[in-house]
């Protein structure tokens, strides 16, 4: 049985595998994402990442943000969100609250106010529907700063809103007339 410190290396493992780079050890994803456990055991093995189908399970039900998912027939997993690789998540478009955050780093302020927020190498925006989470995300790049996205003008002006498994907010950009934040 792994330690939770073991779990989380192999979490992040995963997802720098699962959502960036399967060809890294190998491995090939269908078109919703999806990889072969057995495949995924046998193809971490050989790079020394060493797992078993019991600590995989533990790692996906105890995952802090639920990073990943396993089908019902207990065969595949995929990540829920984040990725940079082209994947089909057949996501059907949602109707957001009328406000979201983004938590992002002081430093990329001037950017995202003339450029609006871009999905850099990832397929998507990520919107959080709670301060607290975009807080925590952009402590991740930095001095964190919280923009309030007005989501509701955007739907009514066109664009498309997809809630991912783990309920990130996903969509294409914002451009920067929906962005507030507080200084
Ligand atoms: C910034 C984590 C300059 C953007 C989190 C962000 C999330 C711009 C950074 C998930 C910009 C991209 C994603 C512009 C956007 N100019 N900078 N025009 N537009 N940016 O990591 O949203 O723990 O790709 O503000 O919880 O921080 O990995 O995106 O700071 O859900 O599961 O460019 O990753 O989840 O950074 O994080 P990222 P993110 P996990």
């Amino acid at each position: 049985m792994k330690s939770d410190k073991e779990l989380k290396g192999i979490s992040k493992y995963l997802s720098y595998v699962l959502r960036h780079h399967p060809e890294s050890i190998g491995l090939v994803l269908d078109e919703q994402g999806w990889a072969d456990i057995d495949a995924l055991l046998v193809k971490c093995a050989a790079k020394n990442v060493l797992f078993e189908r019991e600590d995989l399970a533990l790692l996906v039900a105890q995952n802090d943000k639920q990073r990943f998912a396993i089908d019902t027939a207990q065969n595949k997993i995929r990540a829920n969100q984040g990725h940079s690789i082209r994947i089909d998540a057949a996501l059907e478009p949602q109707l957001p609250p009328e406000v979201l955050y983004h938590g992002t780093a002081t430093r990329f302020l001037p950017a995202i106010l003339e450029q609006g927020l871009l999905k850099q190498n990832r397929l998507h925006v990520h919107l959080s529907h709670e301060i607290g989470t975009a807080r925590n995300v952009g402590t991740r790049h930095g001095v964190p700063v919280v923009l309030q996205i007005d989501a509701a003008a955007m739907q009514r002006e066109g664009f498309i809103f997809y809630l991912s498994e783990n309920k990130v907010w996903l969509t294409e950009q914002v451009p920067a007339k929906y962005i507030r934040y507080e200084e």
